[in-house]
């Protein structure tokens, strides 16, 4: 509690400071570089205020924040969204992408290996696995502004989407069938106060070669093109585990979102990310097959959930440009809909939970109509099947980027009850959760499930009888150890002390060496790191053993305050360049961020580690 009362304190003064001198900059496309040369922004303070609009904003309709943020209500003059009732539409499921009949079918010309810049592609590497890994099947997805409505109380508004829709399409791909996706920049010329034409999208969990992973710095302007080559690979394919990869680096619950360099925040709080779900012979989508999960896509439902802040005058989206601490949402939307409702059967379901950010941590519990729990099981962590299913009483973190698939059993419930996905996470402001649990009153009840009449029958496996699904792999002794600190000095987000640069290569991974990262968290912030390509173990976590649900394989660990995690990887298969990044996309976009490449000479650079366990 001592603890809170200090950070209560820090932001009480924030917010009064904040409160004399703030002015919305709704001004187009103001990067942090942009906002340093205009002297808005200083390396040791902040000339405008930095507190987000929404650090105290009070939420309606599903049950207040509670706790220790409720002594800021009211104060000061940023924004609160307006009220909105809850549960008035049902929760939107994102459409399945078609692909086109073959490659002719694509606009344009036939895809190549190499770049083909006279023809309008923005891509200027060479695709490494064109040839080997042949696309199978072929998309198109346009980028495009839409006109969006997430909530029938807030105006329709115009939205970036990925083919018309909030979340974009989803992808459903099988292991060893490559995709090849033709992705237009089709965005209009006026941003509307946030957001930039120009795009990267990462696959976000791919085993992707490096000039198809979207890498932040690859960005490509409107009117241009770029084929992205999604060799939908097992790790190992190419050296340990030759020729299909190995079978337990299996993944599943994958993403897609912008990553262009400075404005991944701005970009996919406008509305750029969308679901990409992989099957193989095991987790078949079928559950009379395999592992026997809940059936795709009637009962195993991708979820992206988002917090956002309306404007109180004109209910338009508004986006702090001048906050750097991590935007905080009053307003909880799933599937690009604010506080939706889902009717399910009575059966199990599989939910592919997935935090779209921008800055906010969630505990979710299934809370019932009396505020008790219902207890459901954790299948998968990130992209990952844990090795076996794990029942939690106490809810489930996610972090910004991470995904929970968990078994929601609703078979005890009769027709007509109704139950919520409740966030009991307490958080003040961008610098992550409080660690506070709130009651279930108090939380953030994202979601109503209604359960229906309807006839059911289930097939699925009943978790209760702990199936097995993929074995974590061996590991190996490392080649290579390095260790990164994560803090904040001198008003700058830093890894290691230095911001992220394109062009700066902090460290070469030798491919197909094993390494261990030390990853170290700094006082008073907490942040979810990212790290593209190949997916870590965690060994330690502050000394100790990760709990069940973190002892798989994952692309996210969470670092809370003064955290130390050790993380083993093995790095296979592809090179290039490639990112490690804080997900609360305020930070990555003020350079929390690194690039590594993988090749066939490492290095050993960022390996002086002071403390080791
Ligand atoms: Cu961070």
């Amino acid at each position: 509690m001592a603890n809170i009362s200090k950070r209560n304190r820090r932001r009480e003064k924030e917010i009064m400071d904040a409160s004399k001198n703030r002015r919305e900059i709704i001004a187009a496309q103001f990067s942090r570089r942009d906002l340093m040369k205009m002297g808005l922004l200083t390396t040791a303070g902040f000339l405008i205020p930095k507190n987000g609009l929404s650090a105290r904003a009070p939420q309606f309709g599903g049950g207040g924040f509670g706790g220790n943020c409720f002594g800021f209500y009211g104060q000061g003059g940023t924004p609160v969204s307006p009220p909105t009732t809850p549960y008035l539409e049902a929760m939107p499921i994102p459409p399945i992408a078609q692909p086109v009949l073959n490659a002719d079918a694509l606009t344009g010309p036939l895809p190549q290996a190499a770049p083909n810049t006279a023809a309008g592609e923005g891509r200027t590497r060479t695709h490494q696995a064109f040839t080997t890994l042949p696309p199978q099947k072929y998309y198109e997805v346009h980028q495009i502004e839409a006109n969006i409505s997430m909530h029938p109380q807030l105006p329709v508004q115009k939205l970036w989407t990925f083919n018309g829709t909030v979340p974009g399409q989803t992808y459903v791909s099988q292991y060893g069938q490559p995709n090849l996706v033709r992705n237009f920049n089709d965005l209009p010329a006026n941003n509307g106060g946030f957001g930039i034409q120009s795009v990267s999208t990462h696959l976000h969990n791919g085993h992707t070669p490096s000039e198809s992973d979207g890498f932040p710095c690859d960005f490509f302007g409107v009117t241009k093109w770029y084929d992205q080559h999604y060799p939908n690979v097992l790790a190992g394919f190419a050296s340990t585990h030759p020729p299909t990869g190995d079978i337990n680096e299996s993944m599943s619950t994958l993403w897609y979102h912008d990553h262009r360099v400075d404005f991944t925040a701005q970009n996919v709080y406008k509305g750029l990310a969308g679901f990409y779900l992989l099957f193989n012979q095991f987790d078949t989508g079928n559950e009379t097959t395999g592992f026997r999960l809940p059936t795709f896509p009637d009962f195993d439902i991708p979820m992206m959930f988002n917090d956002k802040i309306f404007d109180p005058t004109t209910g338009l989206l508004v986006f702090d440009l001048a906050n750097r601490d991590g935007i905080l949402g009053d307003k909880f939307l799933v599937n690009g809909k604010i506080q939706p409702f889902f009717n399910v059967k009575r059966r199990r379901y599989r939910f592919r939970w997935l935090n779209g950010g921008p800055s906010r941590f969630y505990q979710f519990y299934i809370t019932k109509q009396d505020n008790t729990n219902h207890n459901f099981w954790v299948i998968a962590n990130d992209g990952n099947l844990l090795p076996n299913p794990v029942l939690t009483s106490n809810g489930v973190r996610i972090a910004v980027a991470e995904r929970m698939d968990v078994i929601v059993d609703f078979s005890s419930f009769a027709a007509g009850t109704k139950l919520y996905i409740n966030n009991r996470l307490e958080q003040c402001d961008g610098a992550g959760p409080t660690d506070n649990i709130v009651s279930a009153s108090q939380g953030n009840k994202v979601l109503e499930f209604r359960v229906t009449s309807d006839a059911v029958s289930d097939g699925s496996v009943n978790p209760a009888t702990n199936p097995s699904f993929y074995a974590v792999p061996a590991r190996e002794p490392e080649d290579e150890t390095r260790c990164f600190k994560f803090d904040r000095e001198n008003g700058q987000w830093v890894i290691n002390d230095e911001v992220f640069a394109c062009d700066d290569v902090r460290f070469k991974v030798k491919r197909n060496d094993a390494e261990i990262w030390n990853l170290e968290g700094g006082f008073n912030w907490q942040h979810p790191i990212h790290i593209h390509f190949e997916e870590h173990q965690i060994v330690k976590r502050n000394g100790n053993t990760p709990t069940l649900i973190e002892r798989g394989r994952k692309d996210v660990v969470r670092l809370g305050e003064n955290d130390d995690v050790e993380l083993f990887f093995r790095f296979r298969d592809f090179v290039g360049r490639y990112p490690m990044h804080c997900h609360n996309t305020i930070h990555e976009d003020h350079a929390m961020m690194l690039r590594f490449d993988i090749d066939d000479v490492g290095n050993s650079n960022e390996s002086d580690c002071g403390r080791r366990f």
